[in-house]
């Protein structure tokens, strides 16, 4: 017969093993999750002054500080379902759809040997990009679905490689947009990987992400693709990473100093989850206020990235417009983004809103390109004093009547609601010398009377504008 004094040792010391291995491995799991997490970003608009000034001081960062206008780019295997899988209109954003509709890898590999983008047309592309008056193009080479839109030695899965259409459009549109001296850039997904068992984001494949081998996918595709695109390709403007799950400072920090050794120009974004050149907002958020840095708010023209066949809801170009005025006199870029088709079409709509907006600008690129931002503020609205948003803050009202841009010497008041008669100025500092129209060829000079701080400025009756009006006023 057994000592039952044993047996009740042998319990207790089962169980204390049980309790003491579940504790450790959830603080061994928590530290493991806390250690694959990139620092928080600050919100945009809470960077330190010096942060701030790091970036504004960066001579890499001219040419982007002045840009404003980007064209993104969103095209790869997304775009022959077009939002729909086996007959079902699958929710959300278009490029999500092989994670939305948990497609296998074995199944969305497939639409590789159907893609055959023969309307596709580099030089159009960029002929469109610089008639809306755009400075940059960023494209994606790479999405989270793993698929690469450039010639690849480290994964086959690649256009040239696994699609009929065998050529490397990423090559032909380099060569495209140097052409029009449009800075050439790519976006890259550097840590989803839906294709790969170790890279992040396909559970439905490869299980939970944090059982993977993150750090064998970054050696073995990412940080040897991001090189490709660094050696065959270039000068790249910059590269834009994307949603930094897994990476870490210091798996960041790999990606950052190939950057640096390879192409010493190229800007990095604020996405690959360490330091980069720039801040972007989250998608399509514009900040209520001028944020001081260097910084860009990624957007959608209608609501998705990727082509979806049925999202129509195209944003007009007063919106386009109103935005890209709006985020400039806030200190800050448009990266506007169209997705063409899987033929290779960027589609009309876009491309109507886009040229309309460049008509625009070629009147008054003058008061975007290369602007600072306004020096009053209170012509961005204000927070209700009555209304909630869904978080329970208090509503922030925007005001849209008018925005300011300055270069020095100049004051632009960009009207996008035509005041009647005359349009008055409070908090004006410095004497003004001289107020005329942009759109006025002859800039013939409109009466205007100020007192203190106080300015009105005397308007024809039509406004020149029907999206917005500038009104340039030259300081003494
Ligand atoms: O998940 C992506 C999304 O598909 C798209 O690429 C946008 C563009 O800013 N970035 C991520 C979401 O923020």
């Amino acid at each position: 017969m057994q000592n039952p004094l044993k047996s009740i040792r042998v319990i207790i010391a089962i169980m204390l093993t049980v309790y003491l291995s579940a504790v450790g491995a959830s603080a061994f799991k928590q530290g493991q999750q806390q250690g694959q997490q990139p620092p928080p970003r600050p919100a945009i608009n809470q960077v330190s002054s010096e942060e701030a000034a790091r970036e504004m001081n960066n001579p890499r960062s001219k040419w982007f500080r002045e840009a404003k206008f980007g064209l993104f780019i969103h095209w790869g295997l997304y775009a022959i379902p077009a939002g729909t899988w086996k007959g079902q209109q699958i929710p959300g954003i278009g490029e999500w759809i092989m994670n939305r509709a948990k497609i296998p890898v074995k199944e969305y590999e497939q639409l590789a040997a159907q893609f055959n983008p023969v309307k596709f047309n580099a030089e159009e592309w960029a002929q469109l990009a610089q008639d809306a008056g755009m400075k940059y193009l960023t494209i994606t080479s790479k999405h989270h679905d793993g698929f690469a839109m450039f010639k690849s030695q480290v994964s086959k899965y690649d256009i040239v490689d696994a699609t009929p259409f065998k050529r490397d459009p990423m090559k032909e549109l380099e060569a495209a947009c140097a052409k029009r001296g449009i800075k050439f850039c790519f976006y890259y997904s550097q840590a989803q990987d839906w294709h790969e068992p170790n890279g992040a984001g396909n559970t439905w494949d490869f299980g939970p992400d944090d059982k993977k081998d993150f750090d064998q996918y970054l050696r073995d595709k990412a940080l040897p693709q991001v090189r490709e695109l660094l050696t065959q390709y270039g000068p790249l403007g910059l590269i834009w990473f994307d949603t930094p799950r897994l990476m870490t400072e210091q798996r960041a920090d790999q990606f950052n100093k190939m950057v640096r050794d390879l192409q010493p120009n190229c800007l990095v974004n604020g996405r690959l989850g360490g330091k980069g050149d720039y801040r972007s907002t989250g998608d399509n958020r514009i900040p209520n206020e001028v944020v001081s840095g260097v910084w860009e708010v990624p957007a959608t023209i209608n609501d998705t990235w990727g082509y979806k066949s049925y999202d129509d809801h195209w944003k007009p170009p007063a919106d386009v417009i109103f935005k890209l005025v709006d985020i400039t006199s806030k200190g800050g870029n448009y990266l506007l983004n169209v997705g063409p088709t899987a033929e290779g079409i960027i589609p009309q709509p876009s491309q109507d809103i886009l040229r309309e907006v460049g008509k625009w600008l070629k009147v008054n690129g003058e008061a975007v390109y290369g602007t600072s931002p306004t020096p009053f503020g209170k012509e961005f609205g204000q927070l209700s004093a009555t209304k909630t948003d869904q978080r329970g803050q208090p509503l922030f009202e925007q005001a849209k009547e008018w925005r300011c841009t300055t270069r020095p010497g100049k004051l632009y008041v960009h009207l996008f609601t035509w005041p009647a008669k005359s349009f008055t100025l409070d908090g004006m500092k410095g004497k003004v010398a001289k107020a005329y129209l942009l759109a006025d060829p002859s800039r013939k000079e409109l009466k205007f009377s100020q007192t203190g701080d106080n300015l009105t400025v005397t308007l024809p009756e039509k406004a020149p504008s029907e999206f917005d009006s500038v009104l340039c006023l030259e300081t003494k």
